[in-house]
């Protein structure tokens, strides 16, 4: 069995910019940019400072490790990049370490339920772009 992407639209190229939908709902100031901000093919998401996006994941297996990865690139000097799945795990990226252009970052978890919601949060001093995310068996 292939190794499915458990998020939709990972790399926001079924959205509309400006709208992060389908499948990721966002806070008020979240938007799907395009026109040469993206990493891979032609959208990324762009956070402002404490906006986050979210959606429920495909259904997890019970006790397997997944891991979640994603390209984020900001400026920010404070603060962090703050994911959550809810319920299970919650880390949070340095903003000050996450420096300049897109570079990605992962973690692995081990999934205590099967429907869980993935959110991604700036709680960073600067905007912060995603593209290609991903949570996949590790
Ligand atoms: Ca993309």
């Amino acid at each position: 069995m292939s190794n499915i992407n458990r998020v939709r639209n990972g790399g926001f190229e079924q959205s509309t910019p400006p709208s992060v939908a389908p499948f990721w709902t966002g806070s008020a100031g979240a938007v799907t940019e395009t026109g040469g901000s993206q990493l891979l093919e032609d959208n990324n998401a762009l956070l402002p400072v404490g906006d986050s996006i979210e959606q429920p994941l495909l259904p997890l297996q019970l006790l397997q490790i997944y891991k979640f990865e994603a390209a984020f690139d900001t400026s920010a000097l404070t603060g962090t990049i703050d994911i959550e799945i809810s319920g299970h795990s919650v880390r949070k990226f340095q903003g000050l370490n996450v420096t300049g252009l897109y570079t990605f970052y992962n973690f692995t978890f081990t999934a205590t339920a099967a429907n869980v919601t993935l959110k991604i949060t700036n709680n960073t001093d600067s905007d912060v772009r995603i593209d290609a995310v991903s949570v996949k068996l590790a």
